[in-house]
């Protein structure tokens, strides 16, 4: 075997490696970063197990309110949401959490306080946890603007997160990152139980096939959306119709958009002018590592990284993706807004 296939298999990059070599480029860091990141892989291994054992629970019974030894089954968004929370607090690294299954923001009490805000959903794609179709976890990671926390540390635009990532469950279990200098796919080797780099460097294609969207909802569509359905569907410019793809688990949709290029969209309609995804802990994570990976995320109205959110749970339309194609449609809205 050459000298490089065997370092391949022997001398392993793994996530904390990885972002030690990254940290160890700033002078000024004393390795919190890694730290937290470290706690954040613990968490994204636990619910990985625990979506893995999901099926099992149910055919020995366990599905239901109680377990055999009686005590109450955590249902596994419950369950994640206790996980990330316990090893973000434990990390002695975090000042605000934010979390999708929280009405309110946490602020971390002073003994285990440190310097980083982490906004989070534990367990994306809950309708499809029932019947075990791919699910994740969403991150974002900002740092604290003063020494005093204030909600509005968590209230920044996308742009200003440090880091941003997510934890695809699937037939893998794959850890997508990004620092702020492109973006790795980490896959968890079972039998280490360690993130292996696996995807470096990560590009989405410049234009793709595909365009990703719940199509149930086309009735309530705004215009500039109906129009590039309509267009991916019957292009006018004599190139083939695009693919269309939809998991209905936001991470699912856009690890494939990230790996394979096209769009996704999740657009305001007539019922909800905000549409359905949060800004700080799924269009956020999710924008910042498609532009990270040279792709376009745009609201309908700006640039998505620009949001500047009011209150922590609110939404925003969403369209991302390749660079070309989500080009075409920031045509299609501005030429709506041209019209008299
Ligand atoms: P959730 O946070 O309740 O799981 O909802 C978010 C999910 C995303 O993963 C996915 O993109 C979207 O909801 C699917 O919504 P719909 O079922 O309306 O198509
Ligand atoms: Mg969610």
């Amino acid at each position: 075997m050459d000298h490089a296939a065997d370092a391949r298999q022997t001398d392993l990059m793994t996530i904390t490696r990885y972002v030690l070599n990254e940290q160890t480029k700033y002078s000024e860091s004393k390795g919190d970063f890694t730290i937290l990141l470290s706690h954040i892989v613990l968490g994204c291994k636990f619910v990985c197990s625990a979506v893995n054992k999901a099926g099992l629970a149910k055919l020995i019974g366990l599905a239901g309110d109680t377990n055999i030894q009686g005590e109450e089954q955590k249902k596994l968004d419950v369950l994640s949401n206790d996980v990330f929370l316990n090893a973000l607090i434990s990390s002695g690294r975090t000042a605000i959490l934010v979390s999708e299954e929280g009405q309110e923001a946490i602020f971390v009490s002073p003994p285990f306080r440190g310097k980083y805000c982490v906004v989070f959903d534990p367990l994306d794609g809950s309708s499809n946890i029932d019947c075990g179709v791919s699910i994740g976890t969403i991150f974002g990671i900002y740092m604290l603007k003063g020494s005093d926390p204030k909600i509005e540390d968590v209230l920044q635009p996308g742009k200003n997160m440090l880091a941003a990532g997510y934890c695809m469950y699937g037939s893998s279990c794959m850890l997508v990152l990004s620092t702020g200098n492109g973006v790795n796919g980490f896959t968890l080797d079972p039998s280490l139980g360690e993130f292996i780099l696996t995807h470096s460097d990560i590009r989405i294609p410049k234009k793709g096939k595909i365009y990703s969207v719940n199509e149930g909802n086309a009735k309530n569509w705004d215009v500039p959306t109906s129009k590039y359905v309509e267009n991916c569907k019957f292009p006018k410019d004599g190139s083939s119709p695009k693919s269309l793809r939809y998991v209905g688990s936001m991470v699912a949709d856009v690890h494939r958009t990230l790996l394979y290029g096209g769009v996704f969209l999740y657009p305001a309609d007539e019922k909800s002018p905000n549409g359905k995804l949060r800004v700080l802990y799924e269009v956020f994570p999710m924008s910042f590592l498609i532009e990270q990976a040279g792709g376009q995320a745009f609201t309908g109205k700006q640039r998505a990284l620009d949001l500047v959110p009011k209150k922590i749970h609110e939404r925003s339309p969403i369209f991302l993706g390749s660079h070309d194609d989500v080009e075409e449609i920031k045509a299609l809205y501005a030429a709506e807004e041209s019209k008299p």
